[in-house]
C-alpha cells in the first residue's frame, strides 16, 4: 500500500514509519509513505505557505497554490487514490473505514495547520474529508497517523499472530463487541489472583468466559454496540440468556 501525505511537518511521521507494528511493516515494504511539503512549492524567498484571512478575523489561512502544487507533484505516482483532507467537518473515521482503506491501493492525506485552508484548494483537489473525532486538533498530522496506524495493521502479513486483528476491540468482522480483559504472569499481583478459569486448560470454558466478559463490558460501557450486535443477529440464545434478556 502506498500512502502519500501533504504536510508542513513530514518528520512527525517517523512515529509510524520507524516504530512498532507499523514500523516493522514499513521495513518489510508492506506499505510506503511519501511525504510532500507544500513549503517546497512556495513561490517566495521566505517560503510562505499561509496568509491573513480575507474578510478579517484571527489566525492565518493555508494558501491554495503551494498545496495545489504539492498534490500535482504526485499526480502520476498516486494513481486513482483519493485525496482525503483531515477535518472535524468530515466523516468520522472508524474500523469499517480502516478495513475499506486497507483493501484499497492507497490514500493521499492532506494535513492542514493554522485556522484553515483556502476553500478553492478544497473544491479543486479534495475528494473526501475524514475526522478523527469531535475535538479540535492543531493540525491534521496526528489524525492522519492514527488512521494510517489503524489501516496498516490490517494489511495481510502485518500482525504476526493472524488472529490478533480479529480479536481486537471494535473489529466489526468478529462481533462488534469490546475485547475481554487480559492477564499474564505472575498469577498473583497485589494480592489479586488471575481468574481461575484462565489457568484451567479447558479451552471451551475459557472461550465462554471471554465471551461473557465481552458481553458484560460492552453492556456496561457501550450498550449501543450490544443493540447493533443484536440487530445483526450476532448474539446467540446463550448470549441473550447471559445478558438476562431471556429467562
Ligand atoms: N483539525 N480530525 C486540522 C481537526 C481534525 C479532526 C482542526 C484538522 C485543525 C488545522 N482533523 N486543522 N478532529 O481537528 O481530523
Amino acid at each position: 500500500m502506498r500512502i502519500d501525505v501533504i504536510t508542513l511537518f513530514p518528520e512527525l511521521f517517523t512515529a509510524i514509519t520507524d516504530a512498532g507494528v507499523t514500523g516493522r511493516a514499513h521495513a518489510q515494504a508492506l506499505w510506503s509513505l511519501h511525504a510532500v511539503n507544500p513549503r517546497d512549492f512556495s513561490q517566495d524567498i521566505h517560503r510562505t505557505v499561509d496568509d491573513r484571512p480575507y474578510g478579517g478575523g484571527p489566525g492565518m489561512v493555508m494558501m491554495a497554490e503551494p498545496l495545489g502544487k504539492a498534490v500535482e507533484s504526485i499526480k502520476d505516482a498516486r494513481g486513482d487514490a483519493p485525496v482525503v483532507l483531515l477535518s472535524p467537518i468530515g466523516k468520522q473515521f472508524n474500523q469499517t473505514l480502516a478495513e475499506e482503506t486497507s483493501r484499497s491501493a492507497g490514500v493521499v492525506f492532506v494535513c492542514g495547520r493554522y485556522e484553515g485552508i483556502d476553500q478553492r484548494f478544497i473544491d479543486k483537489y479534495v475528494d473526501e474529508q475524514w475526522s478523527l473525532g469531535d475535538f479540535v486538533l492543531s493540525g491534521g498530522e496526528i489524525a492522519a497517523m492514527a488512521m494510517i496506524d489503524a489501516t496498516v495493521r490490517l494489511l495481510p502479513g502485518v500482525l504476526n499472530h493472524s488472529d490478533s486483528a480479529l480479536q481486537d476491540s471494535f473489529q466489526t468482522s468478529i462481533s462488534g463487541l469490546l475485547d475481554s480483559p487480559h492477564f499474564t504472569r505472575p498469577d498473583v499481583f497485589d494480592n489479586i489472583k488471575v481468574p481461575d478459569v484462565l489457568l484451567s486448560g479447558n479451552h471451551a470454558r475459557i472461550a465462554r468466559w471471554r465471551r461473557e466478559q465481552s458481553l458484560l463490558l460492552t453492556e456496561k460501557n457501550r450498550p449501543d454496540l450490544i443493540r447493533a450486535a443484536r440487530a445483526r443477529g450476532d448474539l446467540s440464545r446463550e448470549d441473550e440468556v447471559f445478558l438476562g434478556t431471556l429467562v
